[in-house]
């Protein structure tokens, strides 16, 4: 992070009431906040981000079943809870571009559609990923917005996600981990694998992640490139690309953490901690959509 934008943040984070959630770690050992309901005020934030001329990417990959499965609500509810207020860009990768659903979006959002490849074995449609960020960022994010969020397709908003969640580099904690000690954490343990790590700071979920483009795209470029060496090397990590974006935050520590709040399981029994329910899991159909 440049000096600019590390006294932008710190502008930003003044804003954070960090002893308002005594209930929850609101804070890493480094300094970063963890984002709780309660933490911050949100009309303060999004006047702060529409001084700054923040605008926002949101990447999504709908490929084979997934299109039809999860992306029409996955959009829909973008379009009722994601940065409302701020410009939007969504870019929609997907192997059947005209079987993206038209939705309408409201003023200052757009949608752009780009065509990839289906690739056979479902963990190189999730692994690839990483390259194809880092590619559009290059040729067109960087262009139009100060900030990229990638997300998976199978989920969906239920409440405010918005710019409180801004930052260099935006994390988020794994619902099923956050409260599990680190030697629970399913970080990839094969030394022979480049996202091999012994430690860390928390399990992050690799279904969002976001900052400013030139972070994301550090991340997804280093991602990628680990991808490719454990391929060389006929590796493959335990939880693919989450592997590796675990030993990046690891190595790189964000500057934003998100609650689980930003991305929750329902079917968690334990829900003390959740005050809003920003984003959801929706039903997994691994029967019918992994077949390899
Ligand atoms: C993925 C797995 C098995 C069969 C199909 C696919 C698949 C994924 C697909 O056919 N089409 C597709 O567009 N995808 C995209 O990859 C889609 O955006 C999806 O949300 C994303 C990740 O796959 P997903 O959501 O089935 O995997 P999860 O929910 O178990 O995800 C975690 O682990 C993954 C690595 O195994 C990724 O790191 C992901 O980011 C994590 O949330
Ligand atoms: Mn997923």
């Amino acid at each position: 992070m440049n000096e600019e934008m590390m006294l932008r943040e710190n502008n930003q984070n003044i804003n954070l009431d960090l002893g308002s959630r005594l209930d929850v770690k609101t804070s890493t050992t480094w300094g970063a906040p963890i984002m709780w309901e309660g933490m911050f005020n949100p009309d303060m934030c999004d006047q702060i981000h529409k001084k700054e001329g923040s605008s926002v990417a949101l990447t999504v990959f709908a490929v084979g079943g997934y299109l039809d499965v999860y992306l029409e609500t996955f959009l829909s509810s973008s379009e009722h809870h994601f940065m409302l207020g701020l410009p939007v860009t969504y870019y929609v990768f997907t192997d059947m571009p005209d079987k993206v659903p038209a939705i309408k979006l409201a003023p200052q959002r757009t949608m752009k559609v780009i065509q990839v490849q289906r690739h056979s074995r479902w963990q190189d449609i999730s692994m690839t990923r990483m390259k194809t960020i880092a590619e559009v960022i290059d040729e067109q994010i960087r262009h139009h917005s100060t900030h990229v969020f990638c997300f998976d397709v199978d989920q969906f908003f239920t409440g405010r996600f918005g710019s409180e969640a801004l930052g260099d580099s935006v994390a988020l904690l794994h619902a099923h981990f956050y409260r599990l000690p680190v030697n629970r954490f399913t970080y990839d343990r094969n030394p022979k694998s480049k996202a091999y790590m012994e430690t860390g700071d928390f399990y992050y979920h690799a279904a969002i992640f976001g900052g400013s483009w030139k972070s994301v795209k550090a991340l997804a470029e280093a991602c990628y490139l680990g991808i490719l060496e454990d391929k060389k090397n006929n590796v493959e990590a335990m939880w693919h690309d989450e592997s590796h974006l675990n030993k990046y935050l690891w190595l790189h520590k964000p500057s934003k953490v998100l609650s689980p709040e930003y991305c929750w399981d329902t079917s968690i029994p334990d829900s003390r901690d959740i005050r809003v329910t920003r984003l959801q899991w929706a039903p997994k159909h691994y029967d019918k959509l992994r077949s390899s």
